[in-house]
């Protein structure tokens, strides 16, 4: 008789949406860590593993994860990241066909949209790299720095001034750690809930510096409990940031649309897919 051959397995949508069920299902479990959530760590995590993508090159980017090898892994700006890939270890046992790279921006992913983000269409195809294709230590923000930096860091990546503050609203979600980063506090009141409240932060509250012994930062003079980064404050210092964080903190809707557009830009930097642009997969977040 014929001989029956078993037809390469091709992942599909339902197969990723299973993964996103999973990370989902973790976010819920694993509800002590910082302020009761590994989402803005996850997003962070995805952010860093994309965001070192240069276009003259064509290197870095998530094509790779290669965040997992020494050398990019122990860079500064990683500091803390290894908590959100221990996260997601038990993941990749539980589904061993997805690439680290893959998994990696999927996080980034279900945490936006789990932490009632916008959507963020994404396309699968990333495959891991060895520790070669590793990018230089530098290619990621430098929080002491000016909008000059951002400019350069950014542009980059080729993004323009919209897509750099509309980016920098990820900071409604997360958290500093003195022992990450150096610097400390939340950047607001909702730190596992995506908001334009980075923005009006940023336009309505007065800020000053903070006295104390760690890196320059800013605290909101009112409460003194929330913080922004020197690189945080340029967003609303620079005439044609400022334009676009006053738009963002006016009208939500404009920000979730155009965060979701430049996170989409992002999360793919580099990357050689297959899966055409026009069929990028939505998840389903768990209370849909
Ligand atoms: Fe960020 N970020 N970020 N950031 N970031 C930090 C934390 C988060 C800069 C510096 C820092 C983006 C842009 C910038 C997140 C998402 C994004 C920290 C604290 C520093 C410092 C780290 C620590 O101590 O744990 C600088 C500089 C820039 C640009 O100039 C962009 C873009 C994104 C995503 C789209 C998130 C989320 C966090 C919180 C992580 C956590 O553990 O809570």
């Amino acid at each position: 008789g014929a001989e029956k051959v078993k037809a390469p397995f091709v992942a599909r949508f339902e197969n990723y949406q299973q993964i996103y069920d999973a990370i989902a299902k973790r976010l819920e479990e694993h509800d002590s860590y910082d302020d009761g959530s590994y989402g803005p760590v996850l997003l962070r995590l995805a952010w860093h593993a994309s965001g070192t993508y240069d276009k003259l090159t064509n290197t870095g980017g998530s094509n790779g994860a290669t965040m997992r090898f020494a050398p990019e892994g122990d860079h500064g700006a990683n500091s803390g990241l290894k908590a959100a890939r221990d996260f997601l270890e038990p993941v990749k046992e539980a589904f061993p066909w997805i690439t680290y790279s893959d998994l990696w921006i999927l996080g980034g992913v279900c945490a936006i949209q789990e932490m009632q983000g916008p959507k963020i269409p994404y396309r699968a195809g990333r495959s891991d790299r060895d520790l070669s294709f590793c990018t230089p230590d530098g290619r990621l923000p430098d929080a002491s720095k000016d909008r000059s930096h951002i400019r350069a860091i950014f542009g980059r990546m080729g993004f323009g001034d919209r897509e750099m503050v509309a980016l920098s609203g990820a900071h409604a979600l997360g958290r500093c750690h003195t022992d990450r980063s150096g610097y400390t506090g939340p950047w607001t009141f909702s730190p596992t809930t995506m908001t334009n409240d980075y923005f009006k932060l940023l336009v309505e509250e007065k800020w000053q510096y903070k006295k104390w012994n760690g890196p320059k930062q800013f605290e909101d003079v009112k409460t003194k409990t929330l913080m922004m980064l020197p690189t945080d404050m340029e967003i609303v210092k620079d005439k044609s940031f400022r334009k676009y964080t006053e738009l963002y903190a006016k009208d939500n809707d404009a920000f979730f649309k155009d965060f979701s557009d430049a996170v989409v830009t992002l999360f793919e930097l580099g990357v050689p897919f297959v899966q055409p642009e026009d069929q990028r997969w939505t998840f389903k977040s768990s209370f849909d």
